[in-house]
């Protein structure tokens, strides 16, 4: 996969509002923090495309990128940030499940887990509903490059125990190492 050209195309609050022109879409999930838009940016070779931030809950919207006038890769708002008030909470409810619902152009889902950690609750029960709504369903664990090799080969063995029907490919968006792996692993 070679990306030649990627643009922001509009954040989303409403189903209404969600692209309708058809166009295939990979969408990024995970808790608050993980690096779904560093990843973004990564993969697009962009620095400030996708807003990163090291403060929890940045990305509230649904944000959706353009690439090569093709398809579209899909931002999500991540959950489980302690600080959200009830309401924002079912805010990101509403959103997120009005995203999945019955979306035919979701050609894959990119569970995003934190490499360093056994995966929290919420990552399971997330796996478990996107994979209930039968859309593909793959992991990447983020910010390895605060990990040795050894740490990298022991928590790969928990996440395939854990996340046995998807592929799971180790990645730092920070140092950018096998990117040519990351967009093969995202795109295939
Ligand atoms: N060391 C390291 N830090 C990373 C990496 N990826 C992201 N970060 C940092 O983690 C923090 C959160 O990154 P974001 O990309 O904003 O995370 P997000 O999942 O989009 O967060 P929300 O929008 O709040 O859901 C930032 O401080 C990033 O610089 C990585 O690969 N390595
Ligand atoms: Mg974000």
């Amino acid at each position: 996969m070679f990306i030649y050209d990627s643009k922001f195309i509009k954040s989303v609050v409403k189903s209404e509002d969600f692209p309708n022109d058809g166009l295939k879409e990979i969408a990024i999930v995970g808790r608050s923090n993980v690096g779904k838009s560093s990843l973004i940016n990564s993969m697009l070779q962009r620095k400030r495309l996708a807003k990163v931030s090291s403060t929890p809950g940045k990305t509230r919207t649904l944000n959706f990128f353009l690439i090569n006038n093709l398809f579209y890769l899909v931002d999500l708002p991540g959950y489980g940030y302690a600080k959200l008030s009830k309401s924002e909470r079912n805010s990101w409810k509403y959103m997120v499940e009005s995203y999945f619902d019955n979306r035919a152009c979701i050609d894959k889902v990119i569970l995003l887990i934190d490499s360093r950690h056994a995966p929290f609750e919420s990552d399971i029960v997330m796996y478990d509903w996107i994979n209930s709504l039968k859309y593909k369903l793959d992991i990447i664990a983020t910010k390895s490059d605060k990990l040795s090799y050894s740490q990298i080969k022991k928590n790969e063995q928990v996440f395939k125990k854990q996340f046995s029907r998807s592929n799971i490919l180790f990645y730092s968006s920070l140092k950018n190492y096998n990117r040519n792996e990351l967009l093969n692993f995202v795109f295939s």
